[in-house]
Order: C-alpha cells, then sequence, then structure tokens
C-alpha cells in the first residue's frame, strides 16, 4: 500500500448536527513530513461533539472528526525520521516539533509548527487534505481525523509508545485521561492537603480527581447536574458532592460556605461560561486558581469583576493537560502498563466505527465515560 491511495471506511460528517455517514474515502499518500496511520481504535470525545454541532469556528464541513485514538504507521513520508511503519502510536492533536518558538520556551506545551494548518482542516505542505469521497475533498480536524481507518497525520503529531500497550485502552491517552490528570499536576500544581472543586464529572473530571488524589488533596468535592455521576466518581477519588439542582443560592456560595472561605483549586470541566464563573467565585480568597478545561462554543465569553483577581484568585486554562504530547504520551502509557494511572475504568462502552451514531447518542445519554470504537 505503501506510495498508493488507499480506500477505507470512515464516518464522514457532512453537514453540522447530521448523523455521520460511514463512507468509502481515498486516503492518499503520506507526502513530506508526514505519516499514514492505521488506526484501530478511537475513542469519542466530547469535544468532537461539539465540532460536530457546528459551534466550533475550527471545524468545517465536510470533515472526519476524531482525535482520541491509537493505531500503527502504515507508511511514512520523505524526510520522516522518528516513527517508522509498524510503530505502534497514538495521533496528538496538539502537536510537539521541539523546535519552534513554543516548544522551546520552557513555558508551554502548545506547538506552533502546524497549527495554522490543523486549524483550518489541512496539511502544512500543500494546505490540501489528503481525504476525498469520488474526488471531493474531506477536511481534517485537529490534525487527527481518526475517525477513519487510515488517516495521515504530521510527524509532529505523532507519539511512538510500547508495543506492549492495548491499543484498545491506551487510545484515551490521547487526550481526556491526560488532559485531566495534567490540567492538576502541570497547569494547576495542586499540593497535598489542597481541597479541590471539580465541576462535571466527565472523563476529564474523573481525571482531574484522580490526579488530585494522587497529589494528595485533602478534599475533593464534585459537582455535576446529574446524580447518576456521583456513584461512579466516588472510584476516582471524588469526596462529597454537590448537585447545584439541590440548591437555591448561586453555586459559588454554596461551595464558599462549605469550605470556610472558598477551595483552593477549581476545574471547569464542561465547556459553559456561567460554570467557570461559578468555578473562579467558589476560590479562596488570596491565593484560589481556578482552571479552565472545558471548550466553549463560538461566541462565548467569560466575566467576572475584577474584584475577583484583584483579590487574589488567579484564573487560568489548559490545553491537553499542559503534557508535551511526543515526549510524555509514552511516559503516560508506561504509567498505565505499571499500573499507576487508571485507563480502563473510563472505558464504559466498546462499539464499532459503523456504530458511530449510536457512540454520540450515549454520550448523550449521561451513563457513559468513554465508547471505544474498533475500527
Ligand atoms: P462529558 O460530556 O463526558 O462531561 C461533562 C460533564 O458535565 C457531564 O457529567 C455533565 O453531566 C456535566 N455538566 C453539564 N452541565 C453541567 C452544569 N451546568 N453543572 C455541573 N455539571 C454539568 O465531557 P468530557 O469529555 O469529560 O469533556 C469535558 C469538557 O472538556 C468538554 O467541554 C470538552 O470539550 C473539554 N475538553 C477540553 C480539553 C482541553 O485540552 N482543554 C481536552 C478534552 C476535553
Ligand atoms: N477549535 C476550538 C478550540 C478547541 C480547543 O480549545 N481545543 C483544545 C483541545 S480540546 C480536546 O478535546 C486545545 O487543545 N486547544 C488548544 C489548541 O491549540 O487548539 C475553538 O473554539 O476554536
Ligand atoms: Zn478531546
Amino acid at each position: 500500500t505503501q506510495g498508493q491511495v488507499i480506500t477505507c471506511k470512515a464516518a464522514v460528517a457532512w453537514e453540522p448536527n447530521k448523523p455521520l455517514v460511514i463512507e468509502d474515502v481515498q486516503v492518499a499518500p503520506p507526502q513530506a513530513g508526514e505519516v499514514r496511520i492505521k488506526i484501530l481504535f478511537t475513542a469519542l470525545c466530547h469535544t468532537d461533539a461539539y465540532t460536530w454541532s457546528g459551534k466550533d469556528p475550527e471545524g468545517l464541513f465536510p470533515c472526519i472528526l476524531g482525535h482520541e485514538a491509537a493505531g500503527i504507521v502504515e507508511s511514512v513520508g520523505e524526510g520522516v525520521t522518528e516513527v517508522q511503519p509498524g510503530d505502534h502510536v497514538i495521533p496528538c492533536y496538539q502537536a510537539e516539533c521541539k523546535e519552534c518558538k513554543f516548544c522551546k520556551s520552557g513555558k508551554t506545551n502548545l506547538c506552533g509548527k502546524v497549527r495554522s494548518a490543523t486549524g483550518v482542516g489541512v496539511m502544512m505542505n500543500d494546505r490540501k487534505s489528503r481525504f476525498s469521497v469520488n474526488g471531493k475533498p474531506i477536511y481534517h480536524l485537529m490534525g487527527t481525523s481518526t475517525f477513519s481507518q487510515y488517516t495521515v497525520v504530521h510527524d509532529v503529531s505523532v507519539a511512538k509508545i510500547d508495543p506492549a500497550a492495548p491499543l484498545n485502552k491506551v487510545c484515551l491517552l490521547g487526550c481526556g485521561v491526560p488532559t485531566g490528570l495534567g490540567a492538576v499536576w502541570n497547569t494547576a500544581k495542586v499540593e497535598a492537603g489542597s481541597i479541590v472543586a471539580i465541576f462535571g464529572l466527565g472523563t476529564v473530571g474523573l481525571a482531574v480527581a484522580e490526579g488530585a488524589k494522587a497529589a494528595g488533596a485533602s478534599r475533593i468535592i464534585g459537582i455535576d447536574i446529574d446524580p447518576k455521576k456521583f456513584d461512579t466518581a466516588k472510584n476516582f477519588g471524588v469526596t462529597e458532592f454537590v448537585n447545584p439542582k439541590d440548591h437555591e443560592k448561586p453555586i459559588q456560595q454554596v461551595l464558599v460556605d462549605l469550605t470556610d472561605g472558598g477551595v483552593d483549586y477549581s476545574f471547569e470541566c464542561i465547556g459553559n461560561v456561567s460554570v467557570m464563573r461559578a468555578a473562579l467565585e467558589c476560590c479562596h480568597k488570596g491565593w484560589g486558581t481556578s482552571v479552565i478545561v472545558g471548550v466553549a462554543a463560538s461566541g462565548q465569553e467569560i466575566s467576572t469583576r475584577p474584584f475577583q483577581l484583584v483579590t487574589g484568585r488567579v484564573w487560568k486554562g489548559t490545553a491537553f493537560g499542559g503534557f508535551k504530547s511526543r515526549s510524555q504520551v509514552p511516559w503516560l502509557v508506561e504509567k498505565y502498563l505499571k499500573k499507576e494511572i487508571k485507563v480502563d475504568e473510563y472505558i464504559t462502552h466498546n462499539l464499532t466505527l459503523a456504530e458511530i451514531n449510536r457512540a454520540f447518542d450515549l454520550m448523550h445519554e449521561g451513563g457513559c465515560l468513554r465508547c471505544v470504537l474498533d475500527c
């Protein structure tokens, strides 16, 4: 297949909110600096639903969604040295080139090398897509497009992992789990003894809980409007639950009252701008830090009284939990193999790529954390 167009199945989002269609897609060979990957397993993240909804300004249609996956390198383009056919890999929507201003700064995990292309659904080389259906180009998404049996990504967006790792599990290390763990360890740097509040107990919120427990937090307060989330959350380290629907007072006031003045760290893992405000305002005066993890729709803006910041609260955000993807995803895989972090526990459903629309329905039903699709 090397150097040839591959025809395979992929789930194409032709229009926002219209069911995805399994199509025979032509996947062009990788060009210089590109890698073609046979995707074996992909999970769904809430961000895929967000882009599918049409509210993501970077979501162009028709496109192939998907960014939490694992597979095997099928072929590589000219000049690719760090991976070769047969390598087990996790595609990384947050690239790491190790050469750009961002990568060298030592201050961020964001990378600038291919971001201008991944934001508009094309590859960097020729600003074109490698996917087509009957000659019609289909946009990439997030530089990953994993809802396909084969995809083409930039070489700076591929993490080579231990071949001993089960790909049907470690696909989750492509997004949700590292995002939550890293939000605690890298972005907030939660210390032992801290009081932590987590808004939204989906996969990302539960991974925040797991990270906070590992960091030695003394209280981990989980907030969700779906009480079904509370039972499972206990297994991830959440020690107390608050359902905003059970209270008349604003949720920030409820939390301030529960914690003698506010929490040390809060995490918004929903993507709701009014919850982001509450998450900031439930922080303790003088030092409380709130981390925005959720992705909010185009046009949405955050607000609070500047006095909240003047009096010492800190507002931050995180992408992929601040992890440097190519360097640290393999390390997370090793931690999983040594049973130092959970992964299996977040997988509540397994379906096939052909059943992807059912998987999106499950995400909205609430009983689902991650659904892994066998491609
Ligand atoms: P999810 O849908 O599984 O979880 C969201 C949770 O929030 C659900 O349990 C839901 O019941 C709860 N919720 C909804 N509205 C609420 C409210 N008003 N108050 C309290 N709880 C509420 O989603 P997920 O896959 O865990 O992703 C969470 C968010 O993180 C999404 O916005 C996603 O786009 C974003 N995300 C960001 C990054 C990043 O790098 N920054 C990475 C992955 C995901
Ligand atoms: N395209 C969206 C932004 C989406 C966004 O913020 N994505 C996160 C990852 S979410 C993964 O589930 C991210 O990493 N952002 C940093 C980056 O470089 O995109 C929009 O609203 O424009
Ligand atoms: Zn994601």
